[in-house]
């Protein structure tokens, strides 16, 4: 199936919250969902506002702030929690009860048919005072069909406008997502569909992508994936996701702002991005290999699948290190402005190579060396060791 329309819900501000290094500040709360807005997401989702008083007062705040998003708050399917939502002035309901064997048992206690009841009842709730309505069967993918096919059916008969499936402990297989949703896809026609992974097994973004493929209509993200252990889809694993198959699927969001989102949220909970998060690791479009730079040099592409432009993003070609081809030494060369012979680069290029052989070398170092080698004063017997080099000792090792 090709992906059709679809809305992001980011939750940075709910399971976000539930993440181990965070605790967000009030402005902290304004400053992302400022970004998150700035970026294009459609729904904001917040702890519910019975969480705690200052929960209740954020809702508030965070509505002031008259931003596009949808501002919608993660409630348990409980007429106080929802009176006291729809206090604060949110016109979109996010409700979940658990629905597997293990959250009836040893979460809250409750049968299927008291949980229908129940949602259905919430759900008129919401619906009469206006709202838009969603309803989660939480640990859906651990919960019977037939007890998620009573549940939906129930809240879809309550005028509910979307159902959720989260994927609560991230057990979930692409494959498997894919059935299911395929599955509520075609019981439900003209309901919303949203899913949300956690990534216990590192499938969240693969999962979601799934999900879409499948007809889901909502993903849940949040930034840098931050969450409940390890978290659940990231929002830029996700945007890289589609926009390497259709960059059309992305176009209506922000990109550029993507970076700043990014590290904005990793200052807010303390940690640096992760060497491995798409997009905006330091070290996402950082490459070392001679033949790759050769490569790059000519086409980014070879070795790229984004535009970096598009997502106001650069590239590192490293020049410092033992595998590094003479391709890079005569690019740096002409960004420096300095003219060298094919011969001299050769000769720079293993000099490098040997010296990093024995030490950590700096690029600030390799450009040192070509301007000595422009101004005619290399001598490759000398290997520049740090004793005979002209070079100052502090450029040699990385600090
Ligand atoms: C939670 C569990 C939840 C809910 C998701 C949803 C999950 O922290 O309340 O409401 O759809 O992973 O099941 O995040
Ligand atoms: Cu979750």
């Amino acid at each position: 199936m090709t992906i059709g329309a679809f809305s992001i819900v980011d939750s940075t501000l709910r399971e976000g919250e539930q993440f181990a290094y965070a605790r967000f500040t009030t402005k902290d709360k304004q400053d992302i969902a400022r970004a998150l807005d700035a970026f294009g997401v459609e729904y904001i989702e917040l702890s519910s506002p019975a969480s705690s008083p200052i929960s209740m007062q954020d809702t508030k705040l965070l509505l002031d702030l008259g931003l596009r998003a949808k501002i919608v708050p993660h409630l348990r399917c409980d007429r106080k929690d929802i009176s006291l939502a729809l206090d604060s002035g949110v016109r979109v309901i996010h409700m979940m009860f658990g629905t597997s064997a293990q959250l009836q048992m040893f979460s809250h206690g409750k049968t299927i048919d008291y949980i229908a009841a129940r949602a259905a009842e919430m759900t008129r709730f919401c619906k009469d005072e206006g709202c838009e309505v969603r309803f989660s069967g939480e640990d859906a993918f651990r919960s019977r069909t037939e007890d998620l096919d009573r549940v939906f059916d129930a809240v879809v008969e309550a005028g509910v406008d979307r159902i959720g499936l989260p994927d609560t402990v991230g057990r979930a297989t692409p494959f498997e997502v894919h059935d299911v949703v395929s599955r509520f896809r075609k019981r439900y026609p003209g309901i919303q569909i949203e899913f949300h992974c956690h990534n216990d097994t590192g499938c969240a973004i693969a999962n979601a992508w799934a999900a879409l493929e499948a007809g889901a209509t909502h993903i849940d993200t949040t930034v840098l994936g931050i969450g409940e252990r390890n978290g659940i889809t990231p929002l830029g694993g996700l945007i890289a996701r589609l926009y390497a198959v259709d960059r059309s699927l992305v176009a209506k969001y922000d990109l550029k702002q993507l970076k700043p989102l990014d590290e904005l949220v990793a200052a807010k909970v303390g940690i640096s991005i992760p060497f491995n998060n798409p997009l905006t690791s330091p070290t996402a479009f950082f490459h070392r290999a001679g033949i790759h730079t050769n490569a790059i040099l000519r086409a980014p592409e070879s070795y790229e699948i984004f535009n970096l432009d598009d997502f106001g993003l650069t590239r590192t070609l490293d020049r410092a290190h033992r595998l590094i081809g003479k391709n890079v030494i005569k690019s740096r060369a002409a960004e420096l402005g300095l003219t060298l012979s094919e011969d001299i680069l050769y000769e720079v290029t293993w000099e490098i190579k040997t010296m990093s052989d024995q030490e950590r070398l700096t690029p600030e170092f390799v450009d040192a060396l070509l301007r000595e080698a422009a101004a005619g004063r290399f001598r490759s017997s000398m290997h520049f060791t740090q004793e005979g080099s002209t070079i100052p000792n502090s450029l040699h090792k990385e600090k």
